[in-house]
């Protein structure tokens, strides 16, 4: 589906709707699934949002919004998915979407989607959350204050605090708008800020300082085992901002960081390099993203 136009048209078939996110939601899953909530209870619907994991800490004042999936089947016939470059990134199985519709809102740099009937995907887009916000503005829909709040916590969290290069003149725009409309940084600051507490910061430097620069392909990076991550008392949550982190050399094509747990390692990646796409990278390893960050998870045969 090409047009924001069609939106409307799904959804009018629909009284309840279900909003899915991806597993270890990031700010823009979070920002972006309680923003489609809340334009869909304008068109009168009735809407629940399912989420496989826990809400990690930093999003804990929002975590009411959310059912978890596994306690929780979905009644609903039509299942929004947000931000989400890949099916099985969402928890969901087979029986949880038989008969039903399937729409992908995203800004990921993927046409398709496995089980994925209608799309909206701007690869373009700095995150969903903007997304979301032309669906608004497409549709005329006053946006409140604390909508705009969800929208720039998605932002603000897929652009790193807009210093990310996905940052655009819409970008700028589509912020300084919320900002209008009443929004505030504070839950977005909130929640960015929450992720440097002293475990990270204690992984981070261990990472650092084993960070390696392989010549050929310009690709800085550090690996890091699931027992490291255990005894510093982190998760995978605590990594993915170390890759934000380390992105700073212009002369680095691509800065890396691979979480090996078992006979599986896990990927996330950053490019500043306009003629590098992580995503299609990611897309070799069985993963996605988009052109400028990207992640994945390979499995070791054998
Ligand atoms: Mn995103």
């Amino acid at each position: 589906m090409k047009s924001i136009a069609n939106f409307y048209k799904v959804i009018s078939s629909y009284e309840e709707i279900a909003v899915v996110i991806h597993k270890n939601p990031d700010g823009d899953a979070v920002g972006s699934s309680l923003a489609l909530r809340d334009l869909l209870k304008y068109f009168g619907k009735k809407v629940k949002i399912y989420s496989f994991d826990e809400l990690p800490e930093m999003f804990l004042v929002l975590q009411d919004g959310y059912l978890k999936l596994m306690d929780n089947p979905i009644v609903e016939k039509l299942i929004f998915l947000v931000d989400c470059a890949d099916f099985n990134l969402t928890g969901l199985i087979n029986t949880d979407i038989l008969n039903k519709i399937i729409f992908s809102i995203d800004h990921h740099n993927r046409t398709k989607i496995k089980k994925v009937s209608k799309y909206l995907i701007y690869a373009d887009k700095s995150s969903t959350a903007e997304i979301i916000y032309n669906i608004f503005q497409y549709f005329n829909v006053d946006i409140e204050s604390k909508t705009a709040d969800y929208l720039l916590l998605g932002i603000y969290s897929d652009t790193g605090g807009m210093l990310h290069s996905n940052v655009n003149e819409k970008t700028l725009e589509v912020v300084s708008n919320l900002l209008l409309y009443g929004g505030k940084l504070k839950l977005a600051m909130s929640c960015l800020k929450e992720r440097k507490k002293f475990n990270r910061i204690k992984l981070w430097g261990y990472a650092i300082e084993r960070l390696k620069f392989n010549q050929k392909y310009g690709i800085l990076y550090s690996v890091i085992t699931n027992l490291e991550l255990e005894k510093y008392g982190c998760d995978q949550n605590d990594v993915s901002g170390l890759v934000n982190f380390i992105n700073s050399d212009k002369n680095i094509n691509v800065f890396a960081v691979f979480i090996q747990q078992n006979n599986k390692i896990k990927g996330s990646m950053r490019s500043e390099n306009k003629l590098i796409d992580v995503g299609k990278i990611a897309e070799i390893f069985s993963g996605g993203g988009h052109k400028k960050a990207a992640g994945f998870v390979y499995k070791i045969e054998g």
